[in-house]
């Protein structure tokens, strides 16, 4: 199977998160610490609630992998939750205590969350039923997945990193951000802000809402750089990459709005200000000196790098709760609320890095195939080699 894709098993409150990964090719040596180091980088952040207190998140490898490599078999990855040491009365897989059940049920569901359609549709009594999976626990195996997909890109030298922008009303949401200005986030700053001079009025931000019992969203770049140009397809358009990424950036829990490159603002210019004119020299060949498209053009990668931004909105659990509800008796009760982030913007970009990486680790596999590492290098150097004689 060529195709680099993932499915993912596990409730917020079970056991653990399941993941298989599939279309890694053999011989890609895996580092342990550089994966955890991911799952570390998304269990952080300002306004992260108190479950991040109780995880801490690794991976064990099940499946796929013997002696740190891939073997072209799935890979198959467990990551326990440390809660369930306390849930599991109410969540057990065979039994559960009534009581405790009873106790942690959910029947006023929260705006903005699955919780109402979820019963609804998978026919649920219990909203926890839903809230479980639903949970933005489940991007711990997206993140998990990611790493993997980061370790085979990064085998063709290509890398990714994140930042945040915006925090709610603070920070700039169209903030011009390259490359380098992603290189010096810092991974243990409060809100992993790619302005420095932002940050403290994100986190105060944060503060405000965290004593009005409210949530924030904000706004996320992530980017790829060293991308192979000639990635995705014109041709139909489901093989056009912006529409993939797009689609793997917006099934992250909350994000509702994603750009490529200057997306959004580029609505509101003239052509001559937003398409990226070409280049010609014997040393640098074709080049472009801006990257307004984002590295994609036509759905197909152009070289430069790939610039993605994504826009969360604020997490629907709110301590004030929200007019809802009850389905028991069907009359108005606030949505609860237990515990909650008041914002997971910057673990968001952690997750969003992941979803990229994921997405172009696929477009890779379709593009250079192979069963081993090298059969796919030897394909990829061969047209690298082909397309700069162009
Ligand atoms: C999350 C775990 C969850 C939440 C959060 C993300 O833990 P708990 O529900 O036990 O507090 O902190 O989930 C959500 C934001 C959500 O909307 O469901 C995690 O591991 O990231």
């Amino acid at each position: 199977m060529s195709h680099f894709t993932f499915l993912s098993a596990g409730e917020s409150h079970g056991p653990q998160l399941t993941v298989i990964v599939t279309g890694v090719p053999a011989g890609v040596r895996l580092d342990r610490e550089r994966i955890n180091r991911d799952l570390a980088r998304r269990q952080h952040g300002y306004g992260r609630g108190g479950r991040m207190k109780i995880e801490h998140d690794e991976i064990e490898i099940v499946g796929g992998v013997r002696g740190g490599e891939t073997l072209g078999s799935p890979i198959a990855i467990s990551i326990r939750n440390a809660d369930f040491k306390n849930w599991e009365a109410a969540m057990g897989v065979w039994e559960v205590d009534a009581n405790e059940a009873h106790k942690r049920r959910v029947h006023a569901p929260r705006p903005g969350h699955v919780d109402l359609i979820g019963g609804m549709k998978y026919d649920r009594r219990d909203l926890r039923d839903v809230l479980e999976r639903a949970s933005a626990r489940e991007t711990a195996s997206r993140v998990a997945a990611g790493a993997i997909a980061k370790e085979l890109l990064r085998a063709f030298g290509i890398e990714l990193r994140s930042g945040v922008v915006s925090i709610g009303p603070a920070g700039d949401p169209d903030r011009a951000t390259t490359w380098d200005d992603l290189g010096a986030v810092d991974d243990d700053s409060p809100m992993r802000a790619v302005d420095r001079d932002a940050e403290a009025a994100m986190v105060a931000e944060v503060d405000k809402a965290r004593e009005a019992g409210e949530t924030l969203g904000g706004t996320i770049v992530a980017a790829a750089h060293n991308v192979p140009i000639g990635l995705g397809s014109y041709v139909q358009w489901n093989e056009k990459l912006d529409g993939r990424i797009a689609q793997a950036i917006l099934s992250i829990h909350a994000v509702k709005a994603v750009a490529i490159g200057d997306g959004v603002a580029a609505a509101q210019r003239v052509g001559s200000e937003v398409h990226d004119p070409i280049y010609f020299d014997e040393e640098h060949r074709y080049h472009r000196t801006s990257n307004r498209a984002g590295g994609l053009e036509g759905g197909v990668t152009n070289g430069q790098d790939v610039v993605v931004r994504a826009y969360m909105k604020p997490i629907s659990t709110l301590r004030r709760g929200l007019p809802s509800v009850d389905i028991e008796t069907h009359e108005p009760h606030r949505s609860q609320w237990e515990r909650s982030d008041v914002t997971a913007v910057p673990a968001c970009g952690v997750v969003c890095e992941a979803m990229l990486a994921i997405a172009l680790a696929d477009a890779m596999r379709e593009k250079f195939g192979g069963d081993s590492l090298g059969e796919m290098r030897g394909n990829f150097e061969g047209y690298v080699a082909r397309v700069g004689e162009y």
